[in-house]
């Protein structure tokens, strides 16, 4: 038995022992597809397309998590010998060792083989961000290079949704629907997708306050167009949340008489936007440089985290979500969102008056538009 500190004095960075033959993978570069690819990948009746998607990700997914492995073994000495980090690190090992060791599919019985396999991975890894956002919060404070974490967190946080929009495209292809072809929408209604989240945070709310602020929808209501809905149903609650947080908060002494938060839907050739304005009193000049820092979070202990179901903190964990988990309070919301967004080749930016309210937007490049999209 090595102890940690035999390790660390041999040199290594990370306390891991366990032999990933991953280095020639971690040196492949990953094969980014675009969501234009999917949606016209042709259906075949003989299943012939289900075999050719899924021999796409029996090769791409080892390296793309032979990738984060390495960034795992590069991350500082003490803060890979957190438990809760070295939890996630080891569900990437024993993800690498499953992808890569699967047998070439050929035929489709494998393929159903595969896809129970893929099924049971991205149930083993749905907490996966509460863990990091757990583990990074207990040794942040021995990093004094913050940047460090925040773009390990950023690049292993794109890379999943990544991963598991690859995944679960491929999963759906085999339901046949007639409104989806894999995980894209293709008429998607942006409005109603917007309302779905409404709802919940408004029900969320309601059951920690007893009431929610009413939201107004406007702008380009009628708009639909293929989209991947995902993405999403994790930044929309997340910026909803933080508007009605906002607004209940800076109007505590007039709960019956809540401004609306109002939201605009803009979509041309190129993109389409969101815009959530709020009337939450805005950010303090002092705070605004720190809202997108991971960690950073004005909620109390006692409201968030150990509150999993609180309004005030993330909701996802009520609702089937890819980063499903209790992220009440870690400061997660808006940092994950802007990641996911510019990984979706779009950008999610925050203008406030400061004694007012905020206006958030978030841009989003269409997958059909007249410009390249983004890469998957
Ligand atoms: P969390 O919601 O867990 O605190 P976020 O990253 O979503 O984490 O937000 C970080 C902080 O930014 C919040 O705690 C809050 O102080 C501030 N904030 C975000 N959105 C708004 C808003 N619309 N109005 C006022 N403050 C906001
Ligand atoms: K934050
Ligand atoms: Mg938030």
């Amino acid at each position: 038995m090595i102890t940690a500190q035999q390790r660390k004095s041999r040199g290594q960075l990370c306390p891991f022992t366990t032999k990933v033959q991953s280095t020639s993978q971690q040196k492949k570069p990953s094969v980014r597809l675009t969501p234009a690819t999917l949606l016209y990948t042709g259906k075949s009746p003989d299943g012939n397309h289900l075999l050719r998607s899924a021999q796409y990700l029996h090769k791409e997914l080892p390296v793309r998590v032979a990738h984060r492995i390495a960034e795992f073994r590069g991350l500082p000495f003490i803060v890979g010998c957190n438990p809760t980090i070295l939890h996630v690190h080891e569900l990437y090992i024993r993800a690498f060792h499953l992808l890569s060791e699967f047998p070439s599919i050929r035929d489709m019985d494998t393929e159903r083989q595969y896809c129970k396999m893929v099924k049971t991975l991205l149930d083993d890894h749905k907490d996966v961000v509460t863990h990091l956002a757990e583990g990074f919060r207990e040794c942040r404070k021995h990093i004094t290079d913050e940047s460090l974490i925040h773009n390990f967190l950023d690049r292993i946080l794109t890379s999943r949704l990544g991963i598991r929009m690859l995944a679960e495209h491929h999963l759906f292809l085999h339901q046949d629907k007639n409104d989806s072809i894999g995980i894209i929408a293709t008429k998607m209604s942006l409005k109603k997708v917007i309302e779905k989240w409404v709802s919940f945070a408004r029900e969320q709310c309601e059951l920690r306050f007893g009431y929610a602020p009413s939201v107004k929808i406007n702008g380009h209501t009628g708009a639909t167009f293929p989209y991947i809905i995902q993405p999403l149903d994790y930044m929309l609650p997340e910026l909803l949340k933080n508007a009605m947080r906002a607004t209940i908060e800076s109007h505590l002494d007039t709960p019956m008489n809540l401004p609306d938060v109002v939201i605009t839907i803009a979509s041309n050739e190129v993109d389409f936007i969101i815009r959530i304005s709020d009337r939450g009193g805005g950010i303090p000049h002092s705070l605004l440089k720190k809202v997108f820092q991971y960690h950073f979070t004005t909620a109390n202990d006692d409201e968030s985290v150990s509150d999993n179901g609180g309004a005030l903190g993330t909701m996802i964990e009520a609702v089937n979500q890819p980063t499903a988990g209790p992220l009440c309070g870690f400061g997660f919301g808006l940092p994950v969102s802007k990641a996911y967004a510019e990984y979706l080749g779009g950008s999610i930016s925050l203008e406030t008056m400061q004694g007012i309210g905020t206006d958030v937007y978030l841009r989003l490049r269409h997958i059909d538009g007249k410009q390249e999209s983004f890469r998957i």
